[in-house]
């Protein structure tokens, strides 16, 4: 390595270029293990709060030794996305809609961030050509909230998602180890004070204390999930397609915040609001024609189809009995049918009710049947 480098001048220059590489916020957080991290990891599996989708390996988790030889720091960045649409859709009765989260608004975030860290490197080599680096985002081991709060990228909400004090908690996370002993970053000094909106807001209590998930009971979790719901879940999802806003949404930190800066994020309405009939009946082809190139879609069209079937059973919009009726009688998958014959129950009336009676003739798997059963009688508590 170049020991006549000035890394604090090469740190400078490099928040200096930010902007033009595409980048909203950049940090830099030593490369030393995230011993804390670990022990609050090791109690959030104890106490059956992991959502599955973690790296289980926590010692790769919480060591970036072990991620790549001999790291030197680690720069974390942030990219700012929208919080708001721009003359949203009405949902209206007899044209229901369903809601994607904000985080999954536009591409992809995880090809636009893994972009921008490529253009960073680029960057970087051009000034130290030893360089070397390791990029991630959201599915590399690291956690990349605890990186952006070392790095001195926001802090960590209460809501858990980290905060910038310049675009609120809308932003996404990614970092790369690098070789390169770039000087760390201060943590920034703001905190929640004495708020507890979002815990207060949370619709299923999944914020079980400041910083502290149990990711089984959040919505977000539950709406990339692919089975069957319970029934208290299902009414708590609402008319959520993907993921949940709701502890982002109330925060006092986030008033104002919406950045319309990155073009690639920006949503389409028609997208992100979605009529909720028209859903049930999509193919894989148009899923993939229509969802392919965002965040929402790394599940399958099944998640989204069952929220919607769920949405619409929320609603109470008898005109959607037709439609739900249709997935009842034909769609192949039994987590479909045994959720159709929920929203039917929850809509009731007397159409609801003989699409159901016919339904309990014909079927033959048992879930399915046993949902029906549920819904004819109005016990719907145990589903
Ligand atoms: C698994 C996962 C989920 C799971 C579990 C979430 C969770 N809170 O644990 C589910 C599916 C529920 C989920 C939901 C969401 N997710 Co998610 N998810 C992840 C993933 C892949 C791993 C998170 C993880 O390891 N969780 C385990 C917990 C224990 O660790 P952690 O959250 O990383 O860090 C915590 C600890 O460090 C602890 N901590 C550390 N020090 C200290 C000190 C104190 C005093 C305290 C109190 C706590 C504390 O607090 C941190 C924050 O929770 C990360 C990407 C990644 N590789 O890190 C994205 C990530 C966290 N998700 C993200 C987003 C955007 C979301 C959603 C907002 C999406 C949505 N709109 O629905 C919601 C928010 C839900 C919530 N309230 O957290 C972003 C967060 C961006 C941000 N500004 O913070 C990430 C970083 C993806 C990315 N690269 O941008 N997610
Ligand atoms: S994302 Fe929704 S369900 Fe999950 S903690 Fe936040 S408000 Fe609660
Ligand atoms: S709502 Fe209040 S407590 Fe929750 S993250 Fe925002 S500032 Fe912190």
């Amino acid at each position: 390595m170049d020991s006549s480098m000035d890394w604090n001048q090469l740190k400078a220059d490099m928040k200096a270029a930010a902007a033009e590489l595409g980048i909203d916020k950049i940090g830099v957080a030593s490369a030393a293990p995230f011993t804390e991290l670990r022990e609050r990891l090791e109690r959030h599996r104890e106490l059956g709060y992991e959502s599955g989708f973690e790296e289980p390996d926590l010692a790769k988790r919480t060591e970036p030794e072990l991620l790549f030889e001999d790291p030197q720091s680690i720069i974390a960045i942030a990219i700012a996305y929208p919080s708001k649409l721009q003359d949203p859709p009405k949902s209206e009765p007899g044209a229901r809609r369903g809601i994607i989260s904000r985080s999954a608004w536009g591409e992809d975030y995880h090809s636009v961030l893994r972009e921008r860290l490529r253009r960073l490197e680029a960057w970087l080599l051009e000034r130290v050509p030893e360089g070397r680096f390791l990029s991630m985002v959201d599915t590399g081991a690291l956690s990349d909230r605890a990186v952006a709060e070392r790095a001195g990228i926001g802090w960590i909400g209460s809501n858990c998602s980290i905060i910038t004090p310049e675009w609120g908690s809308w932003v996404y996370l990614g970092e790369m180890i690098t070789n390169l002993p770039i000087p760390p970053d201060a943590p920034v000094t703001e905190s929640c004070g004495s708020c507890t909106a979002c815990i207060d807001a949370c619709p299923t209590d999944a914020l079980i204390g400041p910083g502290q998930l149990n990711s089984q009971r959040c919505i977000s979790y539950v709406t990339q999930t692919k089975g069957v719901v319970t029934d208290e879940l299902m009414r708590k999802i609402g008319n959520r397609l993907y993921g949940c806003d709701t502890c982002q949404v109330v925060c006092p930190e986030n008033k104002g915040k919406h950045a319309t800066h990155q073009p690639e994020l920006a949503p389409d309405n028609e997208k992100v609001k979605p009529l909720l009939v028209p859903l049930l009946a999509m193919g894989n082809r148009e899923f993939k024609e229509r969802y392919g190139a965002s965040s929402s879609a790394w599940r399958g069209r099944k998640p989204i189809q069952r929220n919607a079937v769920i949405a619409l059973g929320n609603f109470k919009d008898a005109s959607a009995v037709p439609a739900l009726a249709d997935v009842l009688r034909g769609d192949p998958r039994f987590e479909l049918r045994a959720t159709a014959a929920w929203s039917l129950g929850r809509i009731g009336g007397a159409a609801a009710f003989d699409e159901l009676r016919a339904a309990r003739g014909r079927e033959r798997d048992e879930a399915v049947i046993e949902a029906i059963d549920r819904a004819l009688t109005g016990d719907t508590a145990s589903i």
